[in-house]
């Protein structure tokens, strides 16, 4: 045993040497008794390059604890030890109860259409102006390490970093709420999250307790519409519209006050999976969106989304058959058009995923001058909320210096102290007023009428609010007009996909009572979607339940249904070429090229990646088959020799490849080579099976017309 225990044994050098995986990267810092060898510690004595400890202290080896003897326990004096496994046993903060699952990105905001006459709001007022965002998408109910695609709302929220102070737009991409009151919220969430007593199922609204929750809460009807749809299996978060959901208020210099809804429309248009794809996504890429996110910025292709307004006053309210307090309702936008006003892109992902996208704390109360909250009882139970929440999260009241939630305006008041204070506040003074400058006057910060917040002075003209009241008003008792309204501007295949939804989830529901009480609200809402759910539960349609309000037929909106308004666009697509031994490079590239022209990405898909011998050369993959099913795509080509085509007969991922893509309705492009493959995977000839050459035409829209063909719906 050597006499100095830092000292690392002849032994040690050996074991080092053949196990250490790092070995050879300069990153991976090994023992001093190794530092030739390995070059894995630092050259020379630059002290930047120095690995060191939290307080300062160089450290001579990364890789050994302080043992006494080389055989023998370790040193409870192994400073260097504890505090980097103390450090380690604490990097898991409390996930969020809500939203845990997160992908967040930087960008830009910039204001295309100003609207002074409308708000005072600082970033609204000069076409040109811009501020930094940041923007975190999430699912709602799974935890932190579940996947992308489950069936969920999905969290659209935005931290625009104005110089008149943060202003939070935390939305989702459905423009309405489950409840109505903010108090209905733990039980909705305990409700949908996994169940008490067993812990599943993780990240998904079918079973027992949700639907029981649907069943007893008819308010919930309307939202559970859009989330049995495909906009709660979105393609890409690129590809979602966002809403900030609420009613709020828009205050303009001259005082006067107008409602506002938030929208945010994607650039790429909106467009969604299929239930299957969304499932085997899952399991082929439970990073699916994060990933998609992350290439799509760090490859250049910007996200953008446009935001829009509906703007519209108390007079006009009062006459709608809803309550525009009521955050289980929307107001279609045939009825007030959305007006855009700026455009959002995002340009850079973020550099330490835990610093930004787990550390960043929104606040619906985030509001700057010109923007109010309405008394939407359910946004004024937000209001608390969040604040709440990252103190638990968090630890501290000063999240706020945290660098992805500090404002990038000055900010400075006489709050002071708390744990974790990282500002270092200077003087005497740290109460307001004081007079403890120079000449004993008045010393800032001080607080300014002229451009302080100060709130809209009635923002309810029919509540005069002199009563304490534990009620709601009296059209929020309406739960299924909208909810039919939204189920009657579907198209016939997106009806059918909202039905197959209810019937997939309430077959996972083993309460025979729930299912039969979720039926019974069904037919307040549509008599055709009920006995559509029902015969796919092979069940009798109970009574209708008792509707509070006899509901309304509304006209029809189109801006519902994401078919009827599809972009016909390859931008931002992502299309799967299959070529094998043999394969004709020249058509492979024709094909690249033009699919890269036209906005797109393409991907080499082979049984092997690592170069495979075709026609004029040889050609590396993107991604090996099994790897890479085509769920992971838009729409897939083919370009293989007929003798590889035959092999690949025999190669179950290789005819699922195609068997998926005919049932997911994309477009097949296939060369003559590839037939035996299509006859094997069933694949029967229509408007989307297409030549190689025909593929740029017909590109990569789903063809819906297919689908009665591939998949029996209820
Ligand atoms: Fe949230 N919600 N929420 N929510 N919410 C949270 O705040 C809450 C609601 C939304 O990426 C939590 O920081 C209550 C509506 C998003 O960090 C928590 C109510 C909408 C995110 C919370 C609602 C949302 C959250 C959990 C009923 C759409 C993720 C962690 C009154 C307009 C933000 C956190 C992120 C997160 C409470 C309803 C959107 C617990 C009490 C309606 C996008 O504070």
């Amino acid at each position: 045993m050597p006499a100095n225990g830092d000292k690392t044994s002849p032994a040690n050098e050996n074991a080092l040497h053949d196990h250490q995986p790092g070995a050879g990267n300069p990153g991976f810092s090994t023992g001093t008794g190794n530092a030739g060898e390995t070059h894995q510690t630092v050259k020379g004595d630059d002290p930047s390059t120095v690995l060191t400890d939290n307080h300062g202290h160089a450290i001579a080896d990364n890789q050994n604890s302080l043992k006494a003897g080389a055989r023998g326990p370790t040193l409870l004096e192994d400073f260097i030890l504890r505090e980097k496994i103390f450090h380690f046993d604490h990097e898991r903060i409390p996930e969020r109860i809500v939203h845990a699952r997160g992908s967040g990105a930087h960008g830009v905001f910039e204001c295309t259409n100003p609207i002074p006459e409308l708000t005072k709001a600082a970033i609204l007022q000069k076409k040109g102006d811009t501020c930094p965002v940041f923007v975190r998408f999430s699912t709602v109910a799974g935890g932190a390490g579940s996947v992308d695609t489950p069936r969920d709302v999905r969290g659209f929220a935005v931290k625009l970093y104005t110089q008149a102070g943060n202003w939070d737009l935390v939305g989702n991409n459905i423009p309405v709420f489950f409840i109505q009151d903010a108090i209905k919220f733990p039980d909705l969430v305990h409700s949908v999250k996994m169940e008490a007593d067993r812990g599943y199922p993780q990240a998904g609204s079918a079973h027992d307790t949700f639907w029981d929750f649907v069943g007893l809460m008819p308010e919930t009807l309307h939202m559970v519409m859009w989330a049995m749809s495909d906009r709660a299996i979105p393609r890409s978060l690129r590809m979602m519209e966002g809403f900030g959901v609420h009613s709020f208020r828009f205050v303009n210099e001259k005082g006067e006050g107008r409602f506002v809804k938030f929208h945010w429309k994607p650039v790429l248009g909106i467009e969604s999976t299929t239930w299957d794809e969304a499932v085997k996504i899952a399991g082929a890429d439970p990073d699916f969106h994060r990933r998609d996110l992350f290439e799509a910025i760090a490859g250049g292709d910007y996200p953008q989304w446009d935001l829009g307004i509906q703007v519209f006053d108390e007079a006009w309210a009062a006459k709608q058959p809803y309550d525009v307090l009521d955050a289980t309702k929307l107001i279609p936008e045939e009825v007030v058009p959305v007006q855009i006003v700026g455009r959002m892109t995002l340009n850079r992902n973020v550099d330490n995923f835990f610093a930004e996208t787990e550390q960043v704390a929104f606040l619906p109360s985030n509001i700057i001058p010109g923007i109010d909250f309405s008394n939407d009882p359910l946004l004024q139970g937000r209001l608390f909320s969040y604040l709440d929440t990252q103190k638990s999260r968090l630890g501290t009241t000063n999240f706020h210096q945290i660098p992805i939630n500090a404002p990038k305006c000055p900010f400075h008041n006489m709050q002071r102290d708390g744990m974790m204070q990282t500002l270092v506040p200077t003087g005497r003074a740290n109460y307001e007023p004081n007079s403890l400058n120079e000449a004993g006057e008045d010393a800032g910060p001080r607080a300014s009428p002229a451009t302080g917040f100060t709130s809209f002075a009635v923002n309810d003209e029919r509540n005069d609010g002199s009563e304490k009241l534990r009620i709601r008003p009296d059209l929020f008792a309406d739960h299924y007009s909208q909810a039919r309204l939204f189920f009657r501007s579907q198209t016939d295949n997106e009806q059918a996909h909202i039905a197959s939804a209810i019937v997939f989830e309430l077959s996972k529901v083993s309460l025979e009572h729930v299912r039969a009480r979720v039926l019974s609200r069904l037919r307040n809402v549509d008599e055709t979607l009920a006995k559509r759910v029902a015969e796919g539960l092979a069940m009798d349609l109970p009574d209708a339940a008792k509707a509070a309000k006899t509901p309304i037929d509304m006209a029809v909106s189109d801006a519902l249904s994401i078919q009827k308004q599809a972009k016909d666009i390859l931008t931002g697509r992502k299309v799967g070429i299959l070529f094998a031994d043999g394969s004709d490079k020249a058509a492979i590239d024709t094909l690249k090229g033009q699919i890269e022209k036209a906005g797109g990405t393409a991907f080499l898909v082979a049984p092997k990646v690592g170069g495979i011998k075709v026609k004029g050369g040889t050609l590396k993959a993107d991604g090996q088959l099994a790897g890479s099913p085509s769920v992971m795509f838009d729409a897939i080509a083919s370009i293989l020799m007929p003798d590889a085509a035959e092999k690949l007969t025999k190669d179950g991922a290789a005819v699922q490849w195609f068997m998926d893509a005919f049932a997911h309705c994309k477009t097949i492009a296939h060369c003559k080579g590839t037939q035996i493959l299509l006859d094997k995977a069933n694949v029967e000839p229509d408007e989307g099976v297409v030549p190689i050459e025909s593929f740029i035409k017909v590109g990569t829209k789903r063809h819906w017309a297919r689908e009665p063909k591939v998949r029996d719906l209820a």
